[in-house]
């Protein structure tokens, strides 16, 4: 504690002000785990050791209470807050990997949703993987989808839901683009706290993403399949 009653977090150990760090996270104290994260940093910390032991970890604790019902929209609106200035730090250090473009996602949360914390990590560690990310927000209703695919033309979609009564809007937008005959003309890659595998199979997705590493992973692989088939065809 400083002169002032104010926890000084410089003071703390890296265990000790991680733990400060998802409490602040919880109370949604914007500033602390701004400075937070730079504490980290300046210690040596990789920006995605950051990211997932202090920031992630910090909001799965509040989606624990918030399940339970012991915190509210409001205070996890706050949380959301905090999470997303720390996010705002790591971002342009996750995406300077001065790696070449491998590839293009267009990504958006589907219409009726409006989480974007998960969907925007995604956005962040796959362009740190070399990708071009065009990221279409939340609350995305098919058209938009298929307005950006037209209109960027990338190699991947991407489809993020965390609701369970808005998973099923994408199988709408997969069953559009079947419609319109480019269906196989995209890398489909879903992902979202309430899906699984089983779903993305059901709605004819490529793949369900587990989480942001999980989601470069596979988006590498698949880019990766794609090409060697076009090379052999
Ligand atoms: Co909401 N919410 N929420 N919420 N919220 C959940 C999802 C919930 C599980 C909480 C709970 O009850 N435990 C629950 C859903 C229950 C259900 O459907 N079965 C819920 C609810 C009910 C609601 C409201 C209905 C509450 C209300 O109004 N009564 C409401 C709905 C609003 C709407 O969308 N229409 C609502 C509102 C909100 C806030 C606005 C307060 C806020 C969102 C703020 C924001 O995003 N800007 C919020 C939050 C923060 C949460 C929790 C607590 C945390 C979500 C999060 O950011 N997680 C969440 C509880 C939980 O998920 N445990 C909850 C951290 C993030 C890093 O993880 O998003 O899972 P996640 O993303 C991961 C993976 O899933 C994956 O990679 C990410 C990174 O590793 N992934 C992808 C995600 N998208 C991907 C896309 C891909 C690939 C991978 O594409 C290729």
């Amino acid at each position: 504690m400083s002169d002032d009653g104010e926890l000084d977090l410089n003071a703390l150990n890296d265990e000790e002000l991680v733990q400060q760090m998802h409490d602040d996270l919880y109370d949604g104290l914007k500033d602390e785990v701004v400075e937070g994260v730079n504490i980290l940093l300046e210690r040596g910390w990789a920006p995605y050791r950051v990211l997932t032991e202090a920031l992630v970890e910090g909001m799965r604790i509040v989606g624990i209470d918030f399940r339970d019902g012991i915190l509210f929209v409001p205070e996890v609106l706050l949380a959301a807050n905090a999470m997303k200035a720390g996010m705002a730090i790591l971002r342009p250090l996750l995406a300077e990997t001065g790696a070449p473009k491998i590839g293009k996602m267009v990504i958006g949360t589907v219409k009726g949703d409006i989480h974007d914390i998960g969907k925007n990590l995604v956005g962040m560690m796959m362009e740190g993987a070399g990708f071009e990310v065009i990221d279409l927000g939340i609350n995305n209703p098919v058209e938009k989808y298929l307005e950006a695919l037209e209109e960027h033309k990338p190699d991947i979609l991407g489809m993020s839901a965390l609701l369970t009564t808005t998973m099923p809007y994408m199988k709408v937008v997969i069953d559009a683009l079947k419609e319109k005959g480019i269906r196989d003309d995209y890398i489909v890659l879903v992902g979202g706290a309430p899906l699984n595998e089983e779903f993305a199979t059901a709605i004819g997705a490529d793949a369900y993403c587990r989480d942001a590493a999980v989601a470069v992973e596979t988006a590498r692989e698949m880019i990766r399949r794609r090409h060697n088939q076009r090379a052999s065809a």
